[in-house]
């Protein structure tokens, strides 16, 4: 087929088709459809985190999850500690150039406020596979309310870009099932049982 020059020399300055008409009607309706389910869906798909933020200075808020890590510690890996929490309570962690710190161990089937915070820059929490993804900044706390559903070892991910090691910032997530679940100990002493108070802000 040869490609020829149109029989109108003033070709785009036709009366619409019928069936074009009907189209670009379908894809604006379709278009508002969507847009009023994206408001739908934070009410029915329980897709979007109940989440909450508070003002911290960044060092505060280091100190805060050093102090949990070094309570609440069961082993190291890497140098990396691994902090198994009493079930049901406050959990925080911290991004910083470039890792995701410290390991987490939580108990299946219970509820955790998490805390997640940076030191430095803009970091990107992003849980997988579950693909819960999370800005995080330096200065505000963020807190999500979240129940692991499903024992298995998660990976906690950066996927804002900040640098150089960014490709190299992760941590782990395991989540234990129950009956597997033993109250955690730190060194020094026994740990209240679930059910420890919460953290105030
Ligand atoms: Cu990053």
């Amino acid at each position: 087929m040869a490609i020829t020059p149109p029989k109108e020399r003033i070709w785009w300055n036709e009366p619409i088709e019928k069936i074009e008409l009907i189209w670009i009607v379908i894809a604006f309706l379709w278009g508002l459809f969507m847009f009023g389910f994206m408001i739908a869906w934070h009410f029915i798909g329980q897709q979007n985190l109940n989440k909450e933020a508070y003002r911290i200075a960044p060092s505060n808020y280091e100190a805060k999850v050093e102090e949990f890590a070094k309570k609440f510690k069961v082993r190291e890996e890497k140098g990396v500690p691994v902090v198994k929490p009493p079930a049901g309570t406050d959990v925080y962690l911290l991004g910083r150039l470039w890792q995701w710190w410290p390991i987490l161990e939580l108990e299946k089937g219970t509820s955790y406020r998490i805390h997640i915070s940076t030191l430095d820059w803009m970091h990107g929490f992003s849980l997988q596979p579950v693909n819960i993804n999370i800005s995080a900044y330096p200065g505000y706390e963020h807190v999500i309310t979240l129940t692991p559903t499903t024992a298995g070892e998660y990976g906690i991910l950066c996927n804002e870009y900040c640098g150089i090691g960014h490709h190299m910032m992760s941590a782990k997530l395991t989540v234990v099932p129950k009956s597997a679940w033993s109250a955690p100990a730190t060194a020094s002493a026994p740990v209240a049982p679930a059910g420890g108070e919460h953290a105030s802000h």
